[in-house]
């Protein structure tokens, strides 16, 4: 297949040239960070270290990391490199664990996120002569507002649709011929459903790719939406204290997604010891930002954990590929002192055969933990006849107790019982930590 590139220079630059871009940009950033935000500052001065000790990336290491609860100490000011007057925009998290996080952008800022999200748009095949449906959410959180510009910078058609409203969505989907899908994977397997639901074939659609992302979504997943909306799905990550979606996509090739890494330096460490580890080995990511003006983290701890891949990409591109975030180290659930991240029971629901529509619920009953498990059957599957219904719930337990080592209480439910989401799932109900 011929590769395109939004940015071909940058993008398949030989690496020893873009460690030195690096290595150039980060001497500047840090200088940059050191003068304008005192709480950074402090951080150096405690841990020893000046701008004139980092001369490059191989110095990465003597910085600090910032963290989540950095930000919320700073809150709103505090991490802003420039004056606010030459800033032009805020984005912001849904805060639903915390006080929400604020990202600045000045113009420059934002015109490098739409340029990142305009390489994932180009790597999945977009083109100007492209109609591109943006259903993620537009507003303070970055989703539809960073693919929107991505789009615009191709020059293809854009939809902006923000999310919801699904027979809206559907009806301009066919209306106008888009052939490019943008939202997170789970309201793209909800849209897939109302298509079939409505007496739509996949080959109805004009549709080519998806782009897809914001939340942890399995290969299964993968696998199931391309089947119902007759596409190729194309995974994307990115978080907004680094700037929004784009950070990092996947090309063609599908081994991972590319990082942007003349913006954004990526890092993995022990998540207990702040250890860097070498390149193949699951940790904690960590994301530095290269040439963010506004708001310019500095080893930012993402609390995503995933490993990194500089074996050469058949695609071309040279920037180092992220594997799919398996979880967050936050909502990896520890149940009877057995790690477990949702997507492991997605997997297996999957396989089995069942829609990815479930809830995840984990309870604390006379001091030990409780797994149910609550699966939604699809038509086809419904059968009012007991016996069938706990054979089936007996066969799914027995799989997800085989991958997880831990025995879990399957309920399978009616079809539509399970709520839809139009945005990041919300699959995991945690009462232990309402009881606390
Ligand atoms: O979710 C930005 C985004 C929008 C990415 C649209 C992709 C598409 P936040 O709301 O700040 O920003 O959430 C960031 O979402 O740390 C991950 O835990 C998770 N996440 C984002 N993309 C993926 C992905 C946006 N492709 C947090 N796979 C991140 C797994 C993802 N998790």
């Amino acid at each position: 297949m011929e590769q395109r590139y939004f940015n071909k220079e940058i993008e398949t630059m030989p690496r020893d040239e873009l460690t030195a871009l690096q290595s150039e940009k980060l001497k500047k950033q840090v200088r940059h960070v050191y003068d304008s935000v005192p709480y950074y500052r402090a951080l150096m001065d405690e841990k020893g270290v000046t701008p004139g000790d980092i001369n490059g990336i191989d110095d990465l290491y003597k910085l600090p990391f910032i963290s989540k609860s950095d930000l919320r100490e700073t809150y709103p000011y505090g991490m802003l490199a420039v004056p606010l007057s030459d800033c032009v925009r805020i984005q912001s998290t849904s805060g639903t664990t915390g006080k929400r996080v604020i990202a600045y952008y000045t113009q420059h800022d934002i015109d490098i996120w739409e340029e990142c999200c305009a390489r994932a748009i180009v790597a999945a095949g977009g083109t100007k002569d492209d109609v591109v449906q943006v259903c993620y959410g537009y507003g303070l959180f970055t989703g539809g507002p960073g693919i929107n510009g991505g789009s615009h910078k191709v020059g293809s058609l854009t939809l902006p649709m923000s999310s919801g409203n699904t027979d809206r969505q559907i009806q301009f989907m066919m209306d106008l011929k888009a052939t490019i899908l943008c939202c997170t994977p789970s309201y793209a397997a909800y849209i897939g459903e109302s298509l079939k639901e409505k007496g739509y074939s996949p080959d109805d659609n004009s549709l080519k790719a998806g782009i897809f992302g914001a939340e942890p979504w399995t290969e299964e997943m993968r696998r199931d939406i391309e089947k119902s909306l007759g596409i190729k799905a194309y995974d994307i990550y990115g978080l907004t204290e680094t700037s929004g979606p784009g950070v990092a996509f996947e090309c063609s090739e599908q081994k991972g997604m590319h990082i942007n890494e003349d913006h954004f330096l990526a890092e993995i460490i022990d998540p207990d010891t702040g250890e860097v580890l070498p390149d193949g080995e699951k940790g904690e990511l960590v994301f530095t930002s290269l040439d963010k003006e506004a708001f310019p983290l500095l080893r930012y701890r993402t609390r995503d954990i995933c490993v990194l891949d500089r074996t050469p990409c058949s695609c071309g591109r040279t920037h180092v590929r992220m594997a799919k975030p398996m979880g967050r180290s936050d909502d990896m659930l520890i149940i009877r002192g057995v790690n477990v991240f949702p997507s492991q029971i997605e997997t297996v629901l999957i396989n089995e055969g069942y829609a990815p529509n479930y809830r995840i619920e984990v309870d604390r009953v006379n001091n030990s933990d409780t797994l149910d498990v609550y699966v939604e059957l699809s038509p086809d599957q419904f059968t009012d006849t007991v016996g069938a219904i706990t054979a089936m719930e007996k066969k799914l337990s027995a799989a997800i107790t085989g991958i997880l080592g831990i025995h879990p209480a399957v309920h399978l439910v009616a079809p539509k019982s399970i709520e839809r989401s139009e945005g990041k799932a919300k699959r995991v109900v945690d009462k232990r930590k309402l009881h606390d």
